[in-house]
This record gives C-alpha cells, structure tokens and sequence, in this order.
C-alpha cells in the first residue's frame, strides 16, 4: 500500500517489529490480519474503530486504510453522548473492536450506537489489495476533535496529507527504518495514531507502543526516537533513573502542547540531549519543528517542514515582522492541510482566510531567524490538558446535562503536571464536586472531566447577560475544591 510504503515490504521484518503493550507482531502478520478486515468492511462509507491501546486497533486501522475506507477511531473511554455523537456524525456502520475479551475490549454494553460491531483478530490472515481507482486524495481518517463551542468536529485527512506529513518528518528528525519508534500515546489522535503508528508502517521502523506512557516503560523499550507530550516528558524529568535510561536514544520529540523550559533543561541534564519540540493540530498535522540535525532551543517550535508554509497576521488582518516580537496569529498552508470539516461547510470556510491559508487560533512570533514560538492561544475556550485538546462549551453543555447544574462556565487553569487543568464553575444545587466530575467522565471521555469544581451562586455576567469568564475567581493551586472554592454571591 503506497501510504504505508514499508508494510509489505519484507525488508527489516521481524516477529517483534511491532508491538503494542504486551502483543508482538510481523509487519506480515498484521499486514496479513488487516487483509481480512479488510476484506469485510470493503465498499462501507466509514468504519469506526474503538481505539484501545491494543494490536487490534493497528489491525483495524490498517485494514480500514486497505479497503479504502475512511477510519473514524473512537476514543475507547467515551461516553455514550460522545460515542453516540461521533459514531452518527461520520456515518460509520460498522465498528471494529478486539475480538477477544478483558483489557481493550469493547466494554459492556456494546454501545456501538447502531452500527454493527465487526470482530478483529491478530491472528487472522488474508489477501487484500487497495480499490482501484483508490486516489491519494481519497479520505483515510476523521478524526474527532473540540472546537470552543459545541460537540467535537470530524477533522477529514486524506492520505496525500498524512504521506508528505510524514515524509517531512522523517526528514526533519532523519527518522529512518533503522530506529525503534517508542510511545505509550493514545491512538485516536495524530501524536499517537497518525505520527505513532502510520509513521513507523510507512519509514519502517520499528514500532513499540507501550500500552501507557510511563517513564517506566519508556526506560525499559530501548528504543532509538521516543514521542511524548509534555507531561509525559515531565514526569519522566521526576525519574531520573527513567530519565538516565533514555541517554542512549538518538532522539527525543516533545508535541501537543508547550514543554516548559524547565522539563526541557531537566531533560538535557539527564539524558545529555536536548529534546526537539514540534509544532501541530488536527487539522493541519505537524507543520513546525526543530531539527535532528538543527539548533534545539528551548521555548521554541523551529522551522516550517518540507511541504508547509507558515505566516503571522496581526489582528488587522496584515502580516507582521518577524522581529522576535511582535505576536501575530500563526497561519499554515500547504501539502499536510486537511480537507475540511465533515458536514460543515461554513466552519470550514471559517477556519480558511480567504486565499486558502488555515487560521490555527494560535498566537506565535517568528524569529528574525525563522525560528518560531507559540506564545499562546488566540481563544481561552480552547484547553489543553495532558496533551489533549478539550473545549471548554462541550464540557459546559456536559455539565448543564446534570439536573442539578443550573449554570456552568469551564477554563483551563495552569497545571504543573498537565499544563492546564480543566476547572469548572459551576451554579447547583445538592450535588457534589466528585458526582459532577464522574458524570463528566462517563457522559464523554475520562480526560474531558473537571479536575475542580467550584460552587458559585452565580457566574458574573456583562450587561448582555453573557458569562465573564475573566471575572471568575482564581483556584487555589492542587488540589482542588469545594470549600476552597466556595465564592459567595457575585
Ligand atoms: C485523574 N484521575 C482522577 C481524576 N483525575 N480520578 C478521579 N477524579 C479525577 N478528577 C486519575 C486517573 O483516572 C488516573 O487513574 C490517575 O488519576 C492519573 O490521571 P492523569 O493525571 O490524567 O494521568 P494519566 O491518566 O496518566 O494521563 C496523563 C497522560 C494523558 C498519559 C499524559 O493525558 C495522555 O495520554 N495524553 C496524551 C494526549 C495526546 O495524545 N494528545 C495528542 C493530541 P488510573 O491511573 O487508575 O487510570 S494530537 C495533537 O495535539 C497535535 C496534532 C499534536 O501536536 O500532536
Ligand atoms: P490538537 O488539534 O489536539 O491537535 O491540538 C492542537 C493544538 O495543540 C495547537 O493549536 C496548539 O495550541 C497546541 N500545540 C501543539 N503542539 C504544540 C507545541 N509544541 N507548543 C505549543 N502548543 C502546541
């Protein structure tokens, strides 16, 4: 298959070139195992896959991109209004999820939200070849992800889009089929599933997932270029004889959200090699990054990749200088650009300037040596928590779900382990901090839960009646809550 170049390839195949938690794998055998999936989802529009950290969802993954049918990887731990809403608006009808049971399993009830659930094994074998006429610019993935307001969009990538992503990155951080690609990173998102996975099936590297991202597991995988987000690189930092073991990698790649200076010196002290920090979203997969072979400077994201074109615009809509300075909001264009939002004509238009550039929302300045820096982000209603992107108007609505909630207004507040922790505001009566997080946790995905809640007897509000989210009190730093938080009327 042309976007996973090195999967049929028996170059370098071994019976552990891949492997997920404690689940080995050929590159033949999987290739073999998402034959006959694909070979029974062929012709379906889109097939959903319950994307546990198991070789199963490799399998799924992989069978779907074979039959030419767009992938739609659920998060394993949604909730049955996320669930629901995902599996409804991409049109899958089928679900593929681990046939065997226990961990990774599509736990009970099925919820597959109508669609039929098709079992996968690892140990089946088949024949299967692409469509004719399959055409790179045919859709591989949607993947689900929070805008500010409102239930997640399907983000459509083709697989032009992932194969010069890739491509570029391989070159940036000279990622060849000599590595060992090490990560524990969810696969229902682009760090984990399009760089972690689709990255390693197309270079040829080999692939270790392991199951979670522990400094633990990743001192243990001796690998050669590990990927993590900036509160796994953290918590590496707070191991150092974790951290000592990965002295010996060749590379160590930080994305998904900002890596603080600190985390990236403590990484240079104990691995004797600083990390290179890249730069991306959804919808426009990984555009800026430092270089294998390139300065790696701390706070700062690096250059635009082969294929990707990058520019600040000031609020006034004009370029601004690239002086170190002056912030503009960072716009991308080219190869790696996703094909709209499914179903949303007029969201897409709106991310999109009017000669085609993608408005990413977040805030940047350029270096006078093209060196770019994310400073911040345009909107406060978008989070990021742990690495994962949470709107703050799908966890609001989730909350204003509880019959007890007569009022909610959600921000991110800085976190020192996840950057931001996700705190709620939150009008009710007769229900407590711990109920409003689990029904938030069971009602979407366990990460877009609160970790604080703060009872209020009335969120502050302008003139118009809207909320003043910038009025509300500040939290007391870990942990949380109720009684600290408790704010008398406003
Ligand atoms: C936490 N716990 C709680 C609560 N909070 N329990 C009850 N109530 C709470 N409020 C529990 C958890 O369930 C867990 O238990 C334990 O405490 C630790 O939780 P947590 O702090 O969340 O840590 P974690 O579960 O270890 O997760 C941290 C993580 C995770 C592994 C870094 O956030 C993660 O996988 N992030 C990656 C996100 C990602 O891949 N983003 C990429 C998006 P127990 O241990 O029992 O389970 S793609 C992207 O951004 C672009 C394209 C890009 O640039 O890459
Ligand atoms: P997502 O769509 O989940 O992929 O999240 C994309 C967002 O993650 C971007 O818009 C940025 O706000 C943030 N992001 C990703 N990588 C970095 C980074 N290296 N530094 C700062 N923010 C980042």
């Amino acid at each position: 298959m042309e976007l996973l170049a090195a999967l049929g390839s028996s170059e370098g195949d071994a019976p552990d070139a891949v492997r997920v938690d404690d689940r080995t794998m050929s590159r033949e055998q999987l290739l073999g195992a998402a034959g006959a999936v694909a070979r029974r989802i062929a012709g379906t529009p889109a097939v959903a896959v319950h994307a546990a950290p198991v070789a199963e969802t490799l399998v799924a993954v992989v069978g779907g991109l074979l039959a030419g049918v767009p992938v739609v990887p659920l998060p394993p731990d949604s909730g049955p209004a996320e669930r629901d809403h995902i599996l409804r608006d991409s049109g899958a009808r089928l679900l593929l999820a681990p046939a065997r049971h226990g961990r990774g399993a599509l736990p009970p009830p099925a919820a597959a939200g109508g669609c039929e659930t098709v079992p996968v094994r690892v140990d089946e074998r088949a024949d299967a070849a692409p469509p004719a006429g399959l055409r790179p610019e045919s859709g591989a993935l949607i993947l689900y992800t929070s805008g500010t307001t409102g239930a997640p969009k399907g983000v459509l990538l083709s697989r032009r889009a992932i194969a010069a992503d890739l491509d570029a990155l391989a070159e940036a951080w000279a990622w060849t089929a000599e590595d060992t690609l090490v990560h524990g990173l969810p696969l229902f998102h682009v760090h984990g599933l399009v760089l972690g996975v689709l990255g390693a099936l197309r270079v040829g590297s080999r692939l270790v997932h392991t199951g979670r991202p522990t400094p633990a597991a990743y001192a243990a995988a001796a690998g050669s270029l590990y990927f993590g987000v900036p509160t796994v690189w953290s918590r590496v930092v707070q191991d150092p004889s974790a951290a000592k073991e990965l002295a010996a990698a060749r590379l160590l790649v930080s994305g998904s959200a900002p890596l603080p200076a600190p985390v990236f010196k403590g990484l240079e002290t104990l691995t004797k090699q600083r990390p290179v920090e890249r730069y991306g979203m959804t919808e426009t997969l990984i555009t800026v990054s430092t270089r294998a072979h390139g300065e790696r400077r701390a706070g700062s994201v690096g250059l635009p990749v082969a294929g990707v074109s990058t520019r600040l615009v000031g609020e006034d809509g004009e370029p601004v200088p690239y002086d170190g300075v002056t912030i503009g909001e960072l716009q991308i264009g080219g190869e790696t650009l996703f094909d709209g939002y499914l179903g949303r004509s007029q969201a897409t238009a709106e991310a999109l300037t009017a000669d085609g550039w993608f408005r990413t929302g977040d805030m940047a300045v350029i270096e006078p040596d093209g060196m770019h820096r994310i400073v911040g982000r345009a909107s406060t209603d978008l989070i990021k928590s742990g690495g994962y992107r949470i709107g703050a108007g799908e966890v609001e609505n989730a909350l204003l779900a509880h019959p007890a909630v007569r009022e909610a207004a959600v921000v991110g507040a800085p976190h020192p382990d996840l950057g931001q922790q996700i705190v709620a505001y939150v009008v009710a009566d007769g229900v407590s901090e711990g109920a409003l997080i689990d029904f938030v946790a069971g009602y979407l995905s366990v990460h877009k839960r609160p970790r604080v809640v703060c009872f209020m007897d009335a969120l502050p509000r302008n003139a118009m009646g809207k909320p003043q989210k910038k009025l509300l009190p500040p939290v007391p730093e870990l942990p949380g809550c109720m009684d600290s938080c408790k704010v008398e009327g406003r």
